[in-house]
C-alpha cells in the first residue's frame, strides 16, 4: 500500500498518455461535480415538495469514482442509498433517471431502476429484457436492486460473489445459454456499506460466510462516523471497522481476507487501492474489504433533518475542509492536471447540466399528468353544462386546475367528487368520466401494482401440469428415499441447479432426502452451510439474481425466522421493486409441522404467508407432491418456498417413474376425500389428521369432503373449493397455525373472495392450534395442536347444531 496522497502510481501513469490521464482525471472531477450539485438540488426538491424524500450521496463522491475504475463488466454490485457517482460513473443512471427517481416516475423507459417504486438513491439495472429472458450479463455493469434496511444488502452480495465460484468451477456452464450469464466466473461483486451499518448482524454474518468460502467479494465501508445521529463510540467496537476485522486477515497464502485502508477525499489512493483490492479479489478469488475512512456528509443524513443537531462545530469544520471534491481539485491543481479556471470551468458547467437535467425529468414527470388533468376537466366541464351541481362542480375543476403541480390522486379525487355530486343526475356526459376512470384504474394497477410475480411466460402459473407416472407394479419406498431419487434426477438435468444448507453436504440432509448426492455431484452441487440462516437465503437470492437455480436449505421452518426478514424484505419484493428489471427464481426447502416442542413443531403459516406475498409458498401433504412442485419451480422464474411435511419421510409412498418430469401445478387444490355433509379445508401434515377423524366421523354417519389446498400461495385459483361447500353448505378450516393465523387467511378467501357465505348453512369455522407454541411430547403435542378427536368435535358439533336429534351430546 503506498503511503497516502501520492500522486497516481507510476506505473499507472504508463498505462495511458498524458492526454488520457488528464481526461480521465478531470472527467472523474466532471462526475463528481454533477454528483454532488445533484445532491445539492435533490434537497432543495424535497424541501420545495416537488420530492417526497431524498437521501444523497454528497461526501462519497471520490471513493466511488475510485471503485468505478476497478468495476468491470459483467461484476455485480449490492450498494446502499449512497452510491450514486457510482452508478453515474459506470453510466448506469444519467443525471435525468436520478431525478426521475427521485420525483417517482413510474415510467419505466425514464426511471429504470424501480418506476417510481422504490425511493430516490435505491438504484439497480435491469437483468432482464422486457419478456423477462437474460440481457447478456458479461456485457453490462450490473447492479442488484437496493433495499432501504441497512445491512440488507450484505446477504445478497454473499451470492452475488459465490455465483463466480460457480461459474468458474463447474465447466458445464461455460457454454452455450450460459455464457451470458458469466465469462467462466471471473466476474467480481462489489458491495458497499456505512460505517455504522456494519453493527448489523447480516453484516458479520456475510463477512464469515465469505471469509468460509473465498469468494470474490469486495467490500467498502464508507465511514463518515455516523448512522443518522449515532457516532463510531456506540455502533463499533475500538470505533474502526478494519481494527476489528484483523483477525479475518490472510495470513502466509492461508485462507481470509485481504483488509486495505483508505481515505475518502483521496482520490489518487483511492484509486490504487481499489485497482490492487480488485485485482487481488479477482485474480485470487479471496474477499477483500476496504475501509474507507475520513469520508463526508456535507447535507446530514437526508432530507429528515439537519446534521448541525448532532455534529460538532470541530466536526463541521473538518467535513469542509477535507470535502472530498475540495481535496481533489486541489489535488489536480497541485499536479498540475489542470488549472483553477479550468476546474471552475467544469464546476460551472456541472451546475448548468444538473439543471437541466432536473428540468427535463420533472417535465417528463409533470407533462402527462397535466395533460391527464386537462383531459379530466374537459369531461367533467361538460356533466357541469347539464348538472344541477354546476356551480359546485366549477369549483372542483378551479380547484383542480389551481394545483400548481398536480399528481394523479388529486384528478382521480375530483372525477369521483364529481360522479358522486351528480350521481342522481341522468347526465350523457358521465359516462366518458366513468371510463376514464376505468382505465386509469388498470393504467395505476400496471404503475403501482404490477410484477408482485413474473409477468413472463414462465411464470409458475404457466408451466404446463405433468402427471406422475407409475411403472405396473409400482415400487413403494420412504418418502425420503423418493425425494432423493427426485433430486438426483433434478441434478443430472440442471448443472445450473445448486443444492446447499446445514447438512445437506456430506450426510445427505438431516432426513436423508439428498443421501450421497454429494458423493455423486461433487461439492460444487451439494454442500455444507454455516449455521446462518439469514445469508444461506441471501446466497440464494444473490446466486439466482446470475442466472443459477439454487435450492437453499433451511433445516426446518420454525429457523425460517432468521432468514424471513430477507425473505421478506428482499427476495419477495424483487420484481415488484424493479418492476421486472430483475429476478431471483430462489426454490426454499424446508420441512415443518407436526412434530414435538416449541422449536421443532412450528407451522407458523400466517406469519409467514402475510410476510412473503411474491413467494410462492406450497404446503405438501407428501413427498411425491413435494417432488413434484420442485419440479413446476425449476422450470419457472419466480421464488418459492416448499414445506416439507416433518413426519413424512418415513411414510411410504408409490415411487414414479418420471421422476425430475411430473409437475404439480401451483394454486390447484386436490380433493383427497370425497363427502357431502361438510366440507374440510387443511394442507401439509393436518391432511393425515383430516384422514384419520374422516373415518371416526364416518362411524358417527358423517360423510366429510376432505380438500388438501396444497398451495397457500397462490390460492385455489380455479375456486373449486366453494364449489365443494355449494355442495356440502357447511365449512371446517383445520391447520396448526395460531388462531387467526392462516386458517383466518382460508376463509377469508373461500367466505368473502369465493363468496362461500352464499352458500353456509352453519357457521364457518376454523380449527387451529392453540395460542401458545406446541408444547414438548406426545400429550404435548394432543393439548397444543388439532388432533383427530378434535377434528371429530368439531365436526360433530358443527353437524349438532343442524340436527341435534341426530347428533345428541357426546361428552
Ligand atoms: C434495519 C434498519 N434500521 C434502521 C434504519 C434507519 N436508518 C436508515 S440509514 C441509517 C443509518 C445508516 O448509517 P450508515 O450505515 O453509517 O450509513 P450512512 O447513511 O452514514 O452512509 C439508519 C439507522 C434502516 N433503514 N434499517
Amino acid at each position: 500500500m503506498s503511503k497516502s496522497g501520492e500522486t497516481v502510481s507510476a506505473e499507472k501513469k504508463q498505462l495511458f498518455s498524458k492526454d488520457e490521464f488528464v481526461n480521465i482525471v478531470l472527467n472523474d472531477y466532471r462526475i463528481a461535480n454533477e454528483s454532488r450539485e445533484a445532491s445539492l438540488m435533490g434537497r432543495r426538491e424535497v424541501l420545495t415538495g416537488k420530492a417526497k424524500f431524498g437521501i444523497f450521496g454528497d461526501g462519497k463522491e471520490i471513493a466511488q469514482l475510485a471503485m468505478a475504475k476497478a468495476f468491470r463488466n459483467g461484476d455485480f454490485r449490492s450498494g446502499y442509498y449512497r452510491d450514486q457517482t457510482f452508478m453515474f460513473a459506470t453510466g448506469n443512471l444519467t443525471l435525468q433517471e436520478w431525478f426521475a427517481g427521485l420525483y417517482g416516475h413510474t415510467d419505466v423507459d425514464l426511471e429504470p431502476m424501480s418506476a417510481g417504486r422504490q425511493m430516490g438513491g435505491h438504484f439497480g439495472t435491469r437483468s432482464l429484457n422486457a419478456d423477462g429472458s437474460w440481457k447478456d450479463l458479461t456485457k453490462m455493469k450490473n447492479s442488484s436492486p437496493d433495499i432501504s434496511p441497512t445491512g440488507g444488502q450484505m446477504p445478497r452480495l454473499l451470492g452475488l460473489a459465490m455465483a463466480s465460484k460457480y461459474f468458474k468451477h463447474n465447466t458445464a456452464l461455460q457454454s452455450g445459454k450460459f455464457q451470458q450469464l458469466s465469462n467462466k466466473g471471473n466476474e467480481i461483486a462489489f458491495g458497499t456499506i456505512g460505517d455504522a451499518s456494519t453493527s448489523e448482524g447480516l453484516f458479520w454474518e456475510t463477512i464469515n460466510a465469505a471469509g468460509v468460502m473465498q469468494i470474490p467479494m469486495l467490500v467498502s465501508v464508507w465511514d463518515d462516523g455516523h448512522g443518522i445521529s449515532v457516532p463510531k463510540k456506540y455502533q463499533t467496537t475500538k470505533e474502526s471497522i478494519s481494527e476489528i476485522l484483523k483477525g479475518f486477515q490472510r495470513e502466509k497464502g492461508g485462507a481470509g481476507y485481504e483488509i486495505f485502508k483508505t481515505k475518502g477525499w483521496d482520490y489518487a489512493h483511492l484509486c490504487e487501492t481499489y485497482e490492487n483490492a480488485s485485482r487481488v479479489c479477482r485474480e485470487e478469488h479471496v474477499p477483500v474489504l476496504i475501509h474507507v475512512e475520513e469520508v463526508t456528509q456535507p447535507q446530514g443524513h437526508s432530507t429528515s433533518g439537519s446534521h448541525e443537531r448532532y455534529k460538532s462545530k470541530e466536526r463541521l469544520a473538518w467535513e469542509t475542509d477535507f470535502d472530498g471534491i475540495k481535496k481533489m481539485r486541489e489535488w489536480i491543481i497541485s499536479n498540475k492536471i489542470a488549472t483553477d479556471s479550468e476546474l471552475s470551468a467544469i464546476e460551472e458547467n456541472a451546475k448548468k447540466v444538473v439543471r437541466e437535467a432536473k428540468a427535463a425529468a420533472w417535465n417528463a414527470y409533470l407533462t402527462p399528468i397535466k395533460n391527464e388533468r386537462t383531459e379530466v376537466i374537459a369531461m367533467i366541464n361538460e356533466i357541469a353544462k347539464s348538472s344541477s351541481n354546476k356551480v359546485f362542480i366549477e369549483k372542483i375543476t378551479s380547484d383542480l386546475n389551481g394545483i400548481a403541480e398536480p399528481i394523479r390522486r388529486d384528478i382521480i379525487v375530483a372525477a369521483k367528487r364529481v360522479l358522486r355530486m351528480s350521481r342522481s343526475e341522468n347526465i350523457a356526459a358521465k359516462a366518458q368520466l366513468s371510463s376514464w376512470l376505468s382505465e386509469s384504474k388498470i393504467a395505476n394497477y400496471d404503475r403501482y401494482s404490477s410484477y408482485l410475480q413474473s409477468e413472463s411466460d414462465l411464470n409458475a402459473l404457466n408451466i404446463k401440469p405433468v402427471q406422475a407416472e407409475y411403472a405396473g407394479e409400482a415400487k413403494q419406498v420412504d418418502g425420503r428415499e423418493l425425494l432423493r431419487e427426485n433430486f438426483d434426477a433434478i441434478l443430472a438435468k440442471y448443472p445450473e441447479v445448486m443444492i446447499f444448507g446445514e447438512d445437506s453436504g456430506k450426510i445427505g440432509g438431516v432426513n436423508q432426502g439428498l443421501e450421497g448426492l454429494q458423493e455423486k455431484y461433487g461439492e460444487i452441487r451439494v454442500f455444507d452451510t454455516g449455521i446462518r440462516e439469514a445469508t444461506i437465503m441471501g446466497q440464494a437470492i444473490g446466486l439466482s439474481m446470475r442466472g443459477l437455480r439454487p435450492i437453499a436449505e433451511i433445516q426446518y421452518l420454525d429457523y425460517l425466522l432468521y432468514a424471513l426478514q430477507i425473505m421478506s424484505d428482499d427476495l419477495a419484493t424483487v420484481q415488484y421493486r424493479t418492476k421486472g428489471g430483475q429476478k431471483a427464481p430462489v426454490i426454499i426447502r424446508t420441512r415443518g409441522h407436526r412434530l414435538e416442542g416449541i422449536w421443532h413443531s412450528g407451522s407458523p403459516m400466517g406469519m409467514i404467508i402475510n410476510s412473503v406475498r411474491g413467494i410462492h409458498v406450497c404446503v405438501p401433504r407428501n413427498m411425491t407432491q413435494a417432488a413434484g412442485f420442485y419440479n413446476t419451480l425449476l422450470c419457472a422464474d419466480e421464488p418459492a418456498l416448499v414445506i416439507e411435511p416433518l413426519n413424512g419421510y418415513r411414510l411410504k409412498e408409490q415411487l414414479p417413474t418420471n421422476l425430475g418430469e411430473y409437475k404439480v401445478p401451483l394454486g390447484v387444490v386436490e380433493t383427497i376425500n370425497e363427502g357431502s355433509d361438510i366440507t374440510l379445508v387443511t394442507y401439509g401434515s393436518c391432511c393425515r389428521i383430516a384422514m384419520e377423524a374422516v373415518k371416526m366421523l364416518a362411524e358417527a354417519g358423517i360423510s366429510v369432503e376432505v380438500i388438501d389446498v396444497q398451495t397457500l400461495l397462490p390460492f385455489d385459483l380455479n375456486h373449486a373449493i366453494v364449489e365443494s361447500v355449494k355442495k356440502t353448505n357447511r365449512l371446517l378450516v383445520l391447520d396448526e397455525d395460531v388462531p387467526g393465523g392462516a386458517s383466518a387467511y382460508i376463509l377469508q378467501k373461500i367466505v368473502e373472495e369465493q363468496e362461500g357465505y352464499k352458500y353456509l348453512d352453519a357457521k364457518p369455522q376454523t380449527l387451529p392450534a392453540k395460542d401458545h407454541r406446541p408444547a414438548y411430547g406426545s400429550d404435548g403435542d394432543y393439548f397444543s395442536k388439532p388432533s383427530a378427536d378434535d377434528v371429530f368435535d368439531a365436526v360433530y358439533g358443527i353437524m349438532q347444531e343442524s340436527d341435534p336429534e341426530r347428533f345428541p351430546a357426546i361428552y
